[in-house]
């Protein structure tokens, strides 16, 4: 087997990563999290042992099928398959749902012009820095679009696997279209509930061919990506005025000039409560924009405790990544999430990862508007392409903006 282009690599790890321990964020799939600063808990390790050839034949002939896990479930299982069990040990030390009626802010935009401008700004900062995730509604995307590409991702994966099949690959490098079912088969204690498409161009500058993308979700999801672009500009304003920086300089940084549109999609699993859609991670994006359909199942470890996102029709769900936190010298948040499997499905996420792109070549860290003798720079400057490739050089498990921090 040809060993992975450290650009296929660094686009493995790009939205999902596994903390190292004593990462202040936590480690991989919840549990033992320590989401707040400075209060770190020193997390159980994870199985670490070798995959078994048992093992590794099973994930390669599910690779193999190109069917995903829609495949899978179409044959009707009443128990899921071994590699996609999370381990008893994990399963145990899990921290508990939040069992209050508790939610991330929800930030109603209805009459953004510029005279609102500022209190939107404040609103919207606010809630970065205290839970770094919130949802937006009457953000001025039209519900119809919201909702047409929740419809053709749908309709992508529910075609016949053999209309799939062309598309499905795990070369991220040669391809900016990419479907398959979890971009970390391989490299994973456990398999997800979940396939994705995605259409990813951090390596092309935002470039890509539209004739690349399936027909049957071409139309809308370019429509789409254009749309979420300029909505991703305008919450970099309204958080540059929050952080009370210039209006355009976290625009500055080219946050939205690369970019993974990913359309998940998560089957109605027989036994939900062994494996999880998405295993716990913090996006190293900028920031994500994610539309979900209204099954929920995406959760935020807030305070120790998940904390469901409740889907709201028509609403945008923005969270900070690690690139963002980093730039804000930890003013803004990057939180762990995860996504639950659940009886009922499919389940539709869409998430609008803004990652800036590999070409850049301008320094990254703390920005020094940000900074002071008071409160010093937490992290060191670095290029975006060291930022992404460091995710390849490491441990799956030794991967968070630790790295990056001074000491
Ligand atoms: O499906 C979701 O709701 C979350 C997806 C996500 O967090 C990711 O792809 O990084
Ligand atoms: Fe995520």
């Amino acid at each position: 087997m040809k060993p992975p282009s450290w650009l296929n690599l660094v686009c493995s790890f790009l939205n999902t990563k596994k903390p190292k321990e004593n990462n202040t964020k936590g480690v991989n799939n919840g549990t033992q999290i320590s989401k707040d600063r400075g209060t770190e808990t020193k997390p159980t390790s994870t199985d670490e042992t070798q995959p078994s050839n048992d093992r590794i034949n099973e994930l390669k002939a599910f690779d193999e099928s190109k069917a995903g896990v829609k495949g899978l479930a179409d044959t009707g299982p009443t128990t899921i398959p071994s590699i996609f069990i999370r381990p008893p040990e994990e399963r145990s030390k899990d921290y508990s749902i939040c069992p209050k009626n508790i939610s991330v802010p929800v930030i109603d935009m209805k009459g953004r012009d510029i005279r609102t401008r500022d209190i939107f700004a404040k609103e919207l900062t606010e809630a970065a820095k205290e839970w770094g995730f919130f949802q937006v509604v009457n953000h001025g995307i039209p519900l119809d679009l919201l909702q047409n590409m929740i419809k053709v991702t749908q309709m992508f994966h529910e075609q016949d696997a053999d209309a799939k099949k062309p598309y499905y690959n795990r070369d991220y490098h040669a391809n900016t279209v990419v479907y398959n079912s979890n971009h970390d088969l391989y490299a994973s204690n456990y398999a997800n509930w979940r396939d994705t498409l995605s259409i990813n161009t951090l390596f092309t500058g935002g470039q890509f061919n539209p004739q690349d993308v399936p027909p049957i979700c071409r139309e809308v999801a370019l429509k789409y990506i254009d749309e979420l672009t300029k909505l991703g500009d305008y919450i970099l304003t309204l958080l540059s005025i929050g952080l009370g920086l210039k209006p355009e300089r976290l625009g500055q940084l080219e946050c939205t000039s690369g970019w993974s549109l990913c359309c998940h999609y998560y089957p109605a699993c027989p036994q939900p409560q062994l494996t999880l859609g998405l295993n716990g991670h913090a996006d190293m994006s900028f920031f994500t924009i994610l539309l979900q359909d209204q099954i929920g199942g995406l959760q935020i470890l807030h305070k120790n405790q998940w904390v469901n996102i409740t889907p709201i029709e028509g609403a945008l769900t923005f969270n900070i990544g690690d690139a963002l936190r980093i730039a804000s010298n930890d003013i803004l948040s990057s939180v762990f999430h995860r996504v639950i499997s659940r009886s009922v499905g499919p389940r539709i996420s869409i998430p609008f990862f803004c990652n800036g792109t590999i070409a850049s070549t301008q320094m990254y860290g703390p920005l020094k508007e940000l900074t002071s003798k008071e409160n010093p720079p937490i992290y060191r400057e670095f290029t975006l392409a060291e930022f992404m490739t460091f995710f390849l050089t490491s441990k799956l498990d030794d991967v968070g903006v630790n790295h990056f921090k001074l000491e």
